[in-house]
């Protein structure tokens, strides 16, 4: 018999946590029953199998460092479970296959391993601990962007190369980001930046920027042909770019501190929606209309279908989904 209790996270990046967690015997577990059955592994520098479930006497978990064994296990459950809630109470959707049962997570992958990343296989999430094995891969939105991958999987099926590789990159990017507004959290605010906590760049840098995906040095900002003959990660900027003129239009902006400056590739302004309406339309496009070989065409196509059925044709939501999209230089 397991009891269900709240737990403390001490975590590297978002503070001082409420965790599901269950009381077994006289050992506290990181099992969130509530939430599918949630459960986060310490691989203890292992790379395979589930090696040990983490269990603690006191159901304080970690210290928030990353020299405390405990703290990456608090982030990936604390990760696991804002993203079970954004996509519960965004969408209605129930778990990664919408079937109610949660996936596993696994940290202190390998040694000085920098990545993370969602495995259909074994239906789990795995973190690396960063070089120095103090910077875990642990961050909400790398959380969100890994799980993500697992509903794509499920959902579009959209294939990890050429044009759909880079939409399948970008919607991780997208309800990553959804997952980072979602949790709130005072310690790791929502941005469009991805991954700017787990510093892989060693300067504070993020990984990527969704209002102007070529600064990161690599990503384009906009559709050519032969966009897809770039690496995945690369290929996904001109529809994070195009998710962030939808949310919150061209232009500087700021947002949580956070200052923008989006522009577009005809230098047409475009008005925002709104990242909440944003949000809607690329999950219905994602879950109803994309597929395996879905292009940026086809993706342009899928979000205006959506934006129809959710808000219909003549609304606002949908011309914004058309306005966006020219803005990344696909359709008129
Ligand atoms: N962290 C990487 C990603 O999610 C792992 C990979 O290359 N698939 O994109
Ligand atoms: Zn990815």
């Amino acid at each position: 018999y397991q009891a269900i209790k709240t737990g403390t996270g001490n975590t590297q990046y978002s503070g001082t946590v409420t965790l599901g967690t269950s009381l077994s015997g006289s050992t506290y577990q990181l099992n969130d029953t509530t939430r599918g059955g949630h459960k986060t592994y310490n691989l203890n520098r292992g790379t395979s199998g589930t090696g040990t479930l983490m269990t603690d006497a006191d159901d304080v978990w970690g210290d928030g460092t990353g020299s405390n064994t405990q703290t990456a296990g608090a982030d990936a459950a604390y990760g696991a479970q804002e993203t079970w809630d954004f996509y519960k109470n965004t969408f209605g959707r129930s778990g990664i296959r919408n079937d109610g049962v949660a996936a596993y997570s696994r940290v202190h992958y390998s040694s000085g391993y920098v990545n993370a990343f969602w495995d259909d296989s074994c239906f789990c999430m795995t973190y690396g601990d960063g070089s120095g094995n103090t910077h875990a891969l642990t961050s909400l939105d790398v959380a969100g962007h890994e799980m993500t991958h697992g509903v794509t999987s499920n959902t579009a099926g959209l294939e990890y190369s050429d044009e759909s590789g880079g939409l399948n990159e970008a919607t991780s990017d997208i309800f990553g980001t959804g997952v980072e507004f979602y949790a709130n959290n005072s310690n790791d605010v929502g941005d469009y930046l991805v991954g700017e906590k787990i510093d892989i760049n060693g300067d504070g840098s993020p990984l990527r920027y969704m209002d102007k995906p070529s600064k990161d040095g690599g990503s384009a900002d906009s559709w050519y042909s032969g966009v897809g003959n770039l690496d995945v990660h690369y290929s996904s900027g001109p529809a994070n770019h195009m998710f962030y003129l939808l949310s919150e239009g061209s232009g500087t902006k700021v947002i949580n501190g956070v200052t923008y400056n989006s522009p577009t590739s005809d230098g047409v302004a475009v008005t925002g929606i709104g990242r909440a309406a944003a949000l809607q339309v690329w999950y219905k496009a994602l879950t109803t209309y994309m597929t395996s070989s879905t292009n940026y065409a086809d993706a342009r196509a899928a979000a205006l279908r959506a934006a129809s059925d959710l808000y219909g044709a003549n609304s606002t939501q949908y011309a914004g989904v058309g306005n966006a999209f020219a803005g990344i230089n696909v359709g008129s």
